[in-house]
Order: C-alpha cells, then structure tokens, then sequence
C-alpha cells in the first residue's frame, strides 16, 4: 500500500528505534529523565524559547497552551479552517471553557485588519480575548507556508493589545525548509510555540510547546491535570531527539515529490490541484469526475494507494518520508487509471 492520507503514518527510522533500546531514563513527573530533559532543553534553544515541554501530541499541546493563557468566558481568534477548530473535538470549549472566534485567511493568511476587527472592546457584554492562535505551515488550506512577516503583522497587533499569540506549528519545520528560513523566524515573535515531532519528522509520538518559564510552569501543571504527565518517557524523547537532529533537512524531498505528484495529476483530464503546492500537501480536485471523492479514494484504495477525503469533491494527499519517487509515479498511474473510469462523460450529461 502507498500511504498519503497524512504524515502521521510514518514508522521510526533505524536510529530512532536503536535510541529507544539505548535511552537512559527516570521519572519525568520528578523532572528527573535524562532523555526527556536533553530534548526539551535542546528543543527550547532551536525553538529560541526560555524553555520547552515534552507533550504527548499536537493536540495536546495546542490544548495546553490554551488553558494556560485563558480563563473560562474567554474567546480565542484563530483561523476559520484552523487544526484548532476543525479536529480538536471542540476541546477548547469542553476544556479550557473558551469559544472560538474564527476569521477566514487567505492561504491561511489572516489579514491583519480583521484580526484587529475581531478583538473584543472593554465591554460588559462582550467575552474578553485571551488569545490569538495561527498555524503555519496550515494544514487544510494545502500545506501552505505562511512568511515570517506575515505572522509578524498579527503577533505586533497582539502585542499592541496585551494579547498573547500561539503558533500551532505541528509542520514548522517544512516551512521553514521550503523558505530556506531559520526557524526561529518563525517562532521569535510568537508567546508560545508548538511543534510535532510525528509529523514528516518520522518519531513515533510527540510534540513539544515552548516559551518563557513561566508558562512551562502551568503548561507542566496542566499537562499533569490532562493525564499527560509520563514516567519513563525517554523511551519516547530519544527518537523525538533524532527527529530535530537528523530528519528536518530531508523534508525537502517530500516537497519535491508533492510538486511531481501535483504536477503529474494536474495533468490528468477530469483532475485539478486546488492549491499551488508549497510543501508536502496536496489538495486534488475532482469535480471533473462523475464519482464523489468518497467514491474516488475507496478505488484509489483498490488500486493500492491510501488517501482521504477532504470535503466536497476534493482529496487530500501527504508525501512523507516513507513514500519513494517510485510510488509517486505509481500513484499517478493509479489516479489516471481511476479517473479515466469516472470521467465524465459529456454526451450522457
Ligand atoms: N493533524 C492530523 C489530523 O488531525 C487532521 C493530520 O493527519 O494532519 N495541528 C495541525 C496543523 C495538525 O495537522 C495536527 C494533526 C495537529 C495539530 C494535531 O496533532 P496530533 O495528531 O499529534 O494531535
């Protein structure tokens, strides 16, 4: 099977499984696992933080940072096809007792005129704001990247309104990548950070969230109230430790096999690509088809290549490191072959 329905699916390299056996570990409760230490303390310097938590997912740790800069009654902007609104299971509002404000982005880009609009006055009737969330590289407006700049617009209007700002940067690092940009330009002006070690980075389970002391403090509580608080987990930073050594550079394969993939079905009659791709997501149109994109990704199935569906007559597919340039070409034949069975047929109507 080709596997595109995301870059969870990858398994641990050779390396991070071989850490796993060799890691040294303690109590991370007690603060007191070597492993989990070396990783945070290492993430919190690439990150350019004060300091860094070990979570247990992105999830996790976007909810995290929500209950530590919130309180009950506060309203939280972010993106409208945000990861935040769209998969957390409302968790924000069943955890953190917050609502979401969303407002539409272009690419994922919120323009910085209605963020500012969609900041509540000092009011008796109006929820305060507590936070203001993007994400980057965004994950349903096709893995575009959003520059340094112009998430610098938004964290300066949060600044200018005492409002902290978090980036939900579970593919930061394909970003920065793609950009050729440090990652720290991506997390400088931003109060908290949180980035996925299993996502394109090929560790099994992670993420980590980063900021100033302070908030690590309550983001440790928190996480301990969620259950998330792990004993012997070096077994699970050593790998998470290899994926920020040895496996961010490499994204830049899966970027190119995403634009031969684009490029080789946007090629194919009844087919488009919804979204220029910039990094490792691609958003296939099939409105051409006469088959719905259910319909679509079950025969993809049969002919050996795992997809998902993304909503109305669009699919959405993942290059990761565990799809070869060979099962790219693959998976173009397959889509052709699928396609040319449903294509639709004028003279029928
Ligand atoms: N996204 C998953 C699904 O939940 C959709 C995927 O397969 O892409 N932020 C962003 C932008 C994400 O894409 C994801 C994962 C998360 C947060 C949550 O990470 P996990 O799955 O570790 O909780």
């Amino acid at each position: 099977m080709i596997d595109l329905r995301s870059d969870t699916v990858t398994k641990p390299t050779e390396a991070m499984r071989a850490a796993m056996v060799d890691a040294v570990v303690g109590d991370d409760v007690y603060e007191d696992d070597p492993t989990v230490n070396d990783l945070e303390e290492y993430a919190a310097e690439l990150l350019g933080k004060e300091a860094a938590l070990f979570v247990t997912s992105g999830t996790q740790g976007n909810q995290i940072a929500v209950l530590a800069h919130c309180q009950p009654g506060n309203e939280v902007i972010m993106e409208a096809e945000s990861h935040i609104f769209h998969y957390e299971g409302a968790a924000i509002a069943a955890f953190a007792g917050v609502q979401p404000r969303t407002v539409y982005g272009v690419r994922g880009v919120m323009d910085v005129a209605d963020v500012e609009e969609a900041i509540r006055p000092d009011d008796i009737h109006a929820p305060e704001t507590g936070l203001i969330c993007m994400e980057n590289t965004h994950n349903r407006h096709g893995g575009t990247i959003i520059t340094p700049e112009e998430m610098r617009n938004v964290t300066d209007l949060g600044s200018r309104y005492q409002i902290p700002t978090h980036l939900d940067g579970a593919r930061l690092f394909h970003a920065s990548v793609a950009l050729g940009e440090p990652i720290k330009n991506f997390t400088e002006s931003f109060t908290t950070v949180q980035v996925c070690l299993s996502k394109g980075l090929g560790a099994p389970v992670g993420s980590i969230i980063a900021g100033d002391q302070t908030f690590i403090k309550s983001a440790r509580k928190w996480r301990k109230r969620l259950g998330g608080g792990m004993r012997q987990a070096g077994v699970i930073a050593a790998p998470g430790k290899i994926a920020l050594t040895d496996m961010i550079d490499r994204l830049e394969n899966d970027h190119t096999n995403a634009k031969r993939l684009a490029e080789g079905i946007g090629n194919i009659p009844g087919m488009g690509i919804h979204t220029p791709v910039e990094t490792n997501i691609i958003l296939v149109e099939t409105d051409g088809l006469q088959c719905t994109e259910k319909e679509f990704t079950q025969r993809l199935y049969s002919e050996g290549v795992l997809a998902n569906p993304y909503g109305k007559n669009i699919i959405h597919l993942v290059t990761h490191k565990d799809v070869t340039s060979t099962q790219i070409e693959a998976t173009i034949t397959a889509v052709e072959r699928v396609a040319k069975d449903n294509i639709h047929d004028e003279r029928k109507g």
